[in-house]
């Protein structure tokens, strides 16, 4: 058994002064039970805590970490930068370049604007959508996170099911009554609802592949289905792509799928580790917004030099690794020996997997949507996560979440996590 002591003791004292003693819901392993590890360390695919155990980490601070942590063209970039300025809050060319990225990798982006979180990124564009169809109502799907914005946090995923709570209380009734839920691929459940409230609606939001509800992916057609619908009621569609950007594609799911939504909120990988997020679609509804437009959004630490430079050394590392060729070599490597692995396991087990994002189920299959996630066997996956964990590799907290693989992960680090995990789901039974 590992050593916990200053772990224990931290998280004691954390308690007294932070809700739950953490700084987000999640990171309290309420979904697996016990207290969270506290981290000293961080750098390539280890993580250490400070009781000095190491684990493989594949939470990667969550997804921002897809070259791994604390690469070294970061923190050359954040150390060049900060050499000038630690923040602006004045136009600065560093805001300039990470926005022409932005527009010329990611098919939608016409115009894109900088903000400090994913949350801010999809609570902008919704507040965008409904200033441009002068519309109110927005749908959204089961399981689906897109942060802690109020309406956005209803039949939520991620830390928000983890509570066994979807609806967030302090969420008033009448923000929540303008928010429409459907399961995700369903799609006569979605035709419906065009057919008796398109043209009242405003735009349609989705993880365009849920990853807060464990992993899962949209069946033939349901995305076009969604941007017909919407072109035809005259609706916006949002990709909340704060996750599967640059994650699984240069330009994400829109680049893959061929499906352009109006409206994108990125984050997470674009800042290299440091806060940011960013919105951005049509240049004739991005125009919509102050100082031109009427739909006010704005925010002090938008855009600050840090967090461009980061984010912007981080992109482009990516592309000169030819990072998504290998992140897929990695994540094939690491789901075909946990297939070879689990296939006399004596209960089912499903994996889901899109480049370097990857899911476990302890579940029969097939897997859809929410309902089916929720029939998974969460108590078998409680006690894998901590096999795995006493055995140095670090899965997220939760089934709710989404794993990731980084380039600095080794093959020799995929080998060992599958042995690991192989004998960690053995040890479930
Ligand atoms: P942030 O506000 O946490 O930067 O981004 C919110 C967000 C928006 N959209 C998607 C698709 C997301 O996955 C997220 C945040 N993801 C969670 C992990 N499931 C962040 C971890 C946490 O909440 O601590």
């Amino acid at each position: 058994m590992r050593s916990r002591h200053l772990s224990d003791s931290l998280f004691a004292l954390a308690k007294q002064y932070i809700p739950g003693g953490v700084n987000s819901p999640v990171r309290a392993f309420r979904n697996v039970g016990g207290d969270p590890f506290f981290a000293r360390r961080a750098k390539g695919s280890k993580v250490w805590d400070v009781d000095d155990n190491h684990y493989i980490d594949y939470v990667g601070t969550w997804g921002p970490a897809i070259l791994g942590h604390a690469p070294q063209p970061v923190i050359e970039a954040i150390h060049n930068a900060a050499k000038d300025a630690v923040s602006f809050g004045i136009p600065n060319a560093y805001e300039v370049e990470m926005a022409r990225l932005l527009c010329d990798w990611v098919p939608s982006l016409e115009k894109v604007r900088m903000v400090n979180s994913g949350t801010e990124a999809t609570m902008s564009a919704i507040r965008l959508a409904r200033g441009y169809t002068g519309r109110d109502l927005l749908v959204k799907f089961e399981g689906c996170y897109h942060g802690h914005v109020d309406s956005l946090l209803v039949s939520s995923g991620s830390g928000a099911l983890t509570h066994g709570r979807p609806d967030s209380a302090g969420v008033p009734e009448d923000f929540a009554k303008l928010t429409l839920t459907l399961p995700f691929n369903d799609p006569e459940k979605l035709e419906a609802l065009f057919a008796a409230e398109g043209d009242r609606i405003a735009a349609v939001i989705l993880e365009p592949v849920p990853a807060n509800a464990g992993l899962y992916f949209a069946k033939e057609g349901f995305l076009q289905q969604l941007r017909d619908l919407t072109t035809r009621h005259g609706a916006l569609l949002i990709f909340d792509e704060v996750m599967t950007g640059f994650r699984v594609a240069r330009g994400g799911v829109q680049e893959l799928t061929g499906i352009t939504p109006d409206l994108t909120a990125l984050g997470k990988v674009i800042g290299g580790g440091l806060p940011v997020g960013a919105f951005g679609g049509r240049a004739d509804i991005m125009d919509q917004l102050a100082p031109d437009g009427p739909v006010y959004q704005a925010g002090t630490l938008s855009g600050n030099p840090l967090a461009m430079a980061a984010g912007l050394a981080q992109l482009r590392e990516l592309e000169k690794q030819g990072g998504w060729r290998r992140l897929e070599e990695l994540g094939s490597a690491l789901e075909n020996s946990l297939r070879a692995g689990f296939a006399d396991l004596p209960f089912p087990t499903v994996i889901h997997r899109i480049g370097s994002m990857f899911c476990l189920f302890f579940h029969e299959g097939p897997i859809h949507n929410l309902d089916d996630v929720k029939r998974s066997d969460l108590d078998r996956f409680r006690k894998f996560f901590w096999n795995c964990l006493n055995a140095g590799v670090y899965f997220a907290p939760s089934p709710y979440e989404t794993g990731f693989i980084s380039m600095a992960h080794s093959l020799e680090d995929i080998e060992t996590t599958a042995a690991v995990a192989i004998d960690a789901a053995k040890r479930t039974f």
